[in-house]
């Protein structure tokens, strides 16, 4: 078996950083240590040597509001791999009255592209027995969290009622409940007024989904699942209103963990108000890009820890998709792009000013969601036995994003023109080479499904409804005991 030895770099994981060779072979690694020989030899001198990014937030090939996202598996991970990302965590959508385990194949049959390795998230769209009895082939089948839509209302949404039956579910299974946190009932309301009032362009949507909708949301999924006795994962947290919800439930001790986007945290809704409608279209998704103090917030949650995962939601769109709103926000795509991005923009943004240290870098990018997930140390570390999915980092390297040099299949990039600084010199995937110094030598195919076990003992929430069930001391009839 032929070795690759990562020479000369420093390795940084989420604890660490200290200056050691690593060998990899059969696609693990198989030894850290000074001074490593025998094999093939990829130089990290200045480097940093760190587990490949997880983007536990995609949404590739996805049947969504009359189209499909335009990166497919190929795509998405090709981009995924050329930014350091080295696996995706994908949403399966299941169909209204469709099966989870029938979603789950067609999953199967888009991802066989995939050039790096992928795990799931299943959707719960609707709710029946069908989806519940769903649920624990789901488990079985090592998808075992379980994402919930507050928002989309007469497509995707579930009611309260609804969520609740299914946290409880998902808590029953050992499983990890999430939510999309807005108030669909509120956004239906406010996007029917502003298109009554004339208002159909891009900037409509964000005024249709202030921030009190996600953190009315957001408190009201920390309630639910406090009472059903879930844990539970709050995907894309863009404002403080949904932090500050976070923030209080996480200090009260309940499992909450929340999930900023790479976009949220370097772009604003000034956006929105740029005169070119395909600018502002390009932009749009859900929840919408948020003003400079709600991105002060995203920013000391992930320097304090109250904000665990950068992710990128990534749903891209081409501008020809984008234009299927005109003359109606409520009907533009709702999604970006990012997943190439997301590891040299939060570098830049984050170790480069100073409010990351690299080792958190990792934690944020990496080694939390694969923790949260039961995906480490599979994933997520630079570990004797770990599966070789690294990044080597050269904090030298610069590049100005731009469209024309994407891996992404649509025709713009939301960070078009900004300077990054901190790209992979090389990514490799389970051992193989990804990319190599600019070289983009992904293989179709060599990606592979990441199936994730349940945790009952873990997945509990530190609830006081625990004693629902038991037997309460009083009970009382209703017919008062003296005659009065
Ligand atoms: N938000 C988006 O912007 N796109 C996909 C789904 C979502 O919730
Ligand atoms: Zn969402
Ligand atoms: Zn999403
Ligand atoms: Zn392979």
């Amino acid at each position: 078996m032929s070795a690759t030895i990562i020479k000369n770099g420093t390795v940084v994981t989420a604890d660490l950083s200290y200056k050691a060779d690593v060998r990899i072979e059969g696609g693990r690694i198989t030894e850290i240590g000074a001074n490593l020989t025998g094999g093939t030899e990829l130089d990290a001198t200045g480097c940093y040597v760190m587990p490949g990014g997880i983007d536990p937030h995609t949404h590739l090939e996805m049947p969504f509001m009359g189209t499909y996202s335009a990166d497919d598996f190929e795509s998405g991970t090709r981009a995924a791999l050329s930014g350091g990302t080295t696996m995706v965590v994908d949403f399966i959508l299941p169909g209204q009255g469709q099966g989870l385990m029938d979603a789950a194949q067609m999953w199967h049959n888009k991802s066989g592209r995939a050039n790096c390795d992928y795990s799931y998230h299943m959707a719960v769209t609707w709710w029946g027995e069908k989806v519940w009895e769903g649920m624990e082939d789901s488990v079985k089948a090592g998808i075992t969290s379980f994402k919930h839509f507050m928002a989309y209302k007469g497509a995707l949404m579930v009611n309260d009622d609804e969520l609740f039956s299914s946290f409880r579910r998902v808590g029953d299974l050992g499983g990890l409940a999430m939510v999309h946190a807005e108030n669909g009932d509120v956004v239906a309301e406010l996007t029917a007024k502003l298109l009554a009032e004339g208002n159909t362009g891009p900037e409509g949507h964000a005024y249709s989904r202030p921030p009190q909708v996600e953190g009315e949301a957001t408190n009201r999924a920390i309630m639910i699942a406090d009472m059903a006795g879930v844990p539970l994962y709050v995907v894309h947290v863009s404002c403080e209103d949904a932090h500050e919800a976070i923030r209080r439930a996480r200090q009260a001790g309940k499992r909450v963990w929340g999930e900023p986007l790479i976009q949220h945290l370097t772009l604003d809704e000034s956006e929105y108000f740029h005169p070119d409608w395909d600018h502002a279209a390009r932009r749009v998704m859900s929840p919408p890009f948020r003003n400079k103090e709600h991105q002060a917030s995203l920013w000391a949650g992930l320097m304090s820890g109250s904000l665990s995962c950068v992710a990128t939601d990534h749903c891209s769109f081409t501008t020809e998709q984008k234009r299927f709103g005109v003359g109606n926000f409520a009907k533009i795509p709702n999604g970006t792009g990012g997943l190439e991005d997301r590891l040299p923009m939060l570098w830049t943004y984050g170790v480069g000013t100073g409010r990351l240290t690299p080792n958190e870098f990792v934690a944020v990018t990496s080694t939390n969601i694969a923790k949260i997930l039961n995906l480490y140390p599979k994933k997520g570390a630079v570990l004797v036995g770990a599966d070789a999915d690294l990044v080597v980092l050269d904090p030298e390297k610069e590049k100005v994003i731009s469209a024309s040099t994407q891996q992404s299949a649509i025709d713009y990039n939301v960070f078009e023109g900004q300077t990054v600084k901190g790209l992979p010199r090389y990514v490799l995937t389970r051992g193989q080479v990804a990319i190599d110094d600019g070289a983009v030598k992904t293989q179709e195919g060599h990606g592979q499904f990441v199936g994730r076990e349940a945790r009952p003992a873990v997945n509990r929430a530190l609830s006081q409804w625990k004693d629902l069930t038991a037997p309460r001391p009083v009970v009382r009839t209703g017919i008062p005991a003296t005659g009065v």
